[in-house]
């Protein structure tokens, strides 16, 4: 039976790129099968969190979650942390992965860039735990954005060599789940750029927390070019920029690219930007509202974070323990 499982890192505040690439997947999926949703906080340490920062954060992805419309009653939703199999299974699949296929992973050589001997070991151990939060559920889809898509595959690999190194079938080979127009949303500041959390620049990224002022600002400020919009996206392939902002547009409306760029053929960014911002701000500003008033009850966050840690654990733990069977440990009490 399909059963999805997919985290976000509480690295920062959420942008619109995870809200596209992955939170409103997430809400997609909901009531058709099985979802477990994580905030993967072991993720986050991976570099330097502030720690009272990093508790909100937490707290707030996990209000953004609610307000997009994940339902604790129909998904699990957890913080990584809370459940212990995460971090286990993690040291058991990296005795399991392979150093030479980390090196190989873009993420890394991206976040590590020139100082790769000066990051942690966690963050260059990252994939292996990444592939112990899917596989500790035995997911089989994984919803991401198209910059985790290596970091799947990896995950299939590592799955298929414990299969193969013991003899056995016991982990699913999960496949990633990379659908829709924005599965790569690009900085408003460069168009080569993904839109991410961590960057340092926040004009280059939409966040759930921006008001419709923010919003409204951030696009009109927006690194485009002077060239008018061209009927389909065929006439894009050397606009990054241009591309980026019309396929955000297409995945807030819920139409094509192209449907988009028919109806703005000929007009310049004076006229497309005001309606993106607009469409931006209708599809945001309820979600952000909503954040703000769960905001204001942390304890009930918690609480509905702690009842979804003991589904999650329920499902994890017993899967961890017969993965330890397998690789030939005592069993414990
Ligand atoms: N720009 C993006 N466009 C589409 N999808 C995106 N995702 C992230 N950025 C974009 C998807 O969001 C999910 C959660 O990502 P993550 O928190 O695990 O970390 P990340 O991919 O490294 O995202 P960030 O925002 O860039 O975080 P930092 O700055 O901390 O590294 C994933 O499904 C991802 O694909």
């Amino acid at each position: 039976t399909p059963r999805i499982f997919s985290g976000i890192q509480p690295s920062g505040g959420l942008t619109l790129g995870n809200y596209l690439g992955a939170l409103r997947r997430f809400v997609e999926k909901q009531g058709q099968v099985e979802t477990i949703y994580c905030l993967v906080d072991l993720h986050a340490i991976t570099v330097w969190q502030e720690p009272e920062r990093l508790r909100h954060q937490t707290r707030e992805a996990a209000a953004a979650f609610l307000a997009a419309g994940i339902d604790p009653a129909q998904s699990v939703l957890f913080v990584q942390s809370h459940v212990p199999a995460h971090a286990e299974l993690g040291w058991m699949l990296s005795c399991v992965a392979r150093v030479g296929w980390m090196n190989r992973m873009t993420q890394f050589k991206d976040k590590a860039g020139k100082n790769a001997e000066a990051v942690s070991l966690g963050l260059y151990a990252y994939p292996a735990l990444m592939a112990a939060d899917i596989l500790a559920y035995r997911a089989t889809h994984v919803p991401v954005g198209e910059d985790q898509k290596q970091h799947v595959e990896l995950t299939r690999d590592i799955a298929a060599k414990f299969n193969h190194d013991y003899g056995t079938d016991f982990f699913p080979s999960p496949e990633p789940v990379i659908e829709g127009a924005a599965t790569r949303v690009m900085s408003l500041r460069d168009g080569t750029k993904k839109m991410s959390k961590s960057d340092p620049s926040d004009a280059s990224r939409i966040n759930l927390t921006d008001d419709a002022d923010a919003i409204a600002q951030k696009i009109r400020k927006a690194r485009t070019d002077a060239e008018p919009l061209p009927g389909s996206m065929e006439g894009l392939k050397d606009r990054p920029e241009a591309r980026n902002l019309v396929n955000i547009h297409a995945a807030l409306s819920g139409e094509t690219p192209d449907a988009v760029l028919a109806r703005f053929e000929g007009q310049g960014f004076g006229a497309f930007k005001p309606a993106l911002a607009d469409l931006a701000v209708s599809v945001l500003e309820p979600i952000t509202r909503r954040m703000n008033e769960l905001m204001g009850d942390p304890a009930e966050i918690d609480r509905i974070l702690l009842a979804g840690a003991e589904k999650a654990d329920a499902i994890a733990s017993p899967i961890v323990a017969e993965a330890r069977e397998i690789m030939g440990m005592i069993r414990g009490a």
